[in-house]
């Protein structure tokens, strides 16, 4: 769907499309096939301001606000949904600490994220018994001799193999929320061990680890926000991200009806184009329609956080009807590409195995209705 867009956010939007039209998508479905991590990829990316899109010009954000961010990552999510995960947790990341961090921490970190030095950006929340539950997580940060100590497991780490910046949490404190803070660890410190990467149904061009730490210490300045506070920091940063997420799942569903557009237009069957019969018409009419829907959701929350104004609920009700959107509409391209839909020349069923995760990370779809209703009921008092 069109929006009427502000100059800034055509021309984002116009450079992302350009780029994954030329750049990202022609390999989408080799680096699938062998697992390889677009590096070379997010380089350009950082090149052209994506890895900041919402970030201060100051610390090399291309400063473009929310809608410009989601109306990027559809573009790229349409091309490659593993390229645009690993540019979605950079974003995160670098808004995050350009938000939370002092100056000094902007100044080191930000601006690796957003020029590409740090190649990526990892949020290191999870923990192998610790998913939903955020607040569990036992990862503990000991403070010793001006400094903190890490010792913990932190599971699912997206691009947590090479990213040169990594925002991990860890227990300060109590248990619960507040006794949690997050700290700035940089790839490759002492002490933090990468595990084995996932073999993952989808998204395998990106790269999901475990990562270990042991004895790792930390400088006193590497703690981001105040102590304490790394529960909420975690939440903020997770309402943004889900605006990402949906964006993700608006991209996947473009391309999952794009293709079958294509497809039902040229193949025939007892005489006639497939999409001469109604009941694909009516599926590809449903899935366009939802289209617009989850575009629209995710626009508005994108709208409201670039306004200052709560988008916790609206991120929710973006990510949970886009991710679902997403998987309907995979699942249904397959269908109507027949047995073509089951095998890897055509994209469909690549959508369909990178569509799954987005119901389930950055939050569960049960823990954005959990949310929404939250809302819903603190709003009605
Ligand atoms: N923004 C700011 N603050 C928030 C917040 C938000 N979106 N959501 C919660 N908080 C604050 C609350 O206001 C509360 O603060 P006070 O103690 O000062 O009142 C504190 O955080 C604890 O909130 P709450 O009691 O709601 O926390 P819960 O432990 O019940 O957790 C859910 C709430 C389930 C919503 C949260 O744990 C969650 O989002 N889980 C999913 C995590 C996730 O997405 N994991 C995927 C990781 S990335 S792949």
């Amino acid at each position: 769907m069109e929006l009427h867009l502000t100059e800034t956010q055509a021309l984002v939007r116009n450079t992302a499309r350009t780029f994954a039209r030329e750049r990202v998508a022609p390999g989408a479905r080799e680096r699938d096939r062998t697992g390889t991590f677009p590096a070379e990829l997010l380089r350009e990316m950082a090149e052209l301001g994506l890895l900041g899109v919402n970030v201060p010009a100051a610390y090399g954000g291309a400063e473009a606000g929310a809608t410009a961010y989601a109306l990027a990552m559809m573009e790229i999510a349409e091309a490659c949904a593993s390229t645009a995960v690993a540019m979605a947790v950079t974003n995160m990341c670098a808004e995050l600490i350009s938000k939370f961090g002092t100056e000094a921490q902007k100044q080191r970190y930000v601006t690796r994220l957003t020029s590409g030095a740090a190649v990526a950006g990892a949020f290191a929340l999870s923990e192998p018994q610790a998913g939903s539950d955020a607040s569990a997580l036992e990862t503990r940060a000991m403070r010793k001799d001006g400094g903190w100590v890490l010792d913990g497991a932190k599971q699912w780490i997206t691009s947590g193999d090479r990213a040169g910046v990594i925002v991990v949490w860890a227990r300060t404190g109590a248990g619960g929320a507040g006794g949690l803070s997050a700290f700035i660890v940089e790839g490759g410190a002492p002490g933090l061990l990468v595990g084995k990467h996932e073999d993952k149904m989808g998204l395998r061009a990106s790269s999901t680890v475990p990562l270990q730490f042991e004895d790792c210490r930390l400088k006193g300045d590497a703690l981001l926000g105040g102590e304490g506070e790394g529960f909420k920091l975690a939440m903020m940063a997770l309402d943004g991200g889900r605006i990402g997420i949906a964006s993700q799942a608006c991209g996947v569903t473009r391309a999952a009806l794009a293709a079958t557009v294509r497809y039902t237009r040229e193949r025939k069957a007892f005489g006639k184009p497939v999409a001469d019969f109604q009941a694909v018409r009516f599926m590809l009419a449903t899935i366009q329609t939802e289209l617009a829907a989850a575009e629209l959701l995710t626009f508005r929350a994108a709208n409201l956080k670039e306004s200052g104004r709560p988008f916790t609920r609206e991120a929710s009700m973006a990510k949970l009807f886009g991710s679902e959107l997403a998987n309907r509409a995979a699942d249904k391209a397959v269908q109507l590409h027949g047995g073509y839909g089951y095998i890897d020349e055509f994209p469909v069923e690549r959508y369909l195995r990178d569509a799954r995760v987005q119901t389930i990370y950055e939050g569960t779809s049960e823990i954005q209705r959990l949310v929404i209703a939250r809302e819903l009921l603190r709003a009605a008092g």
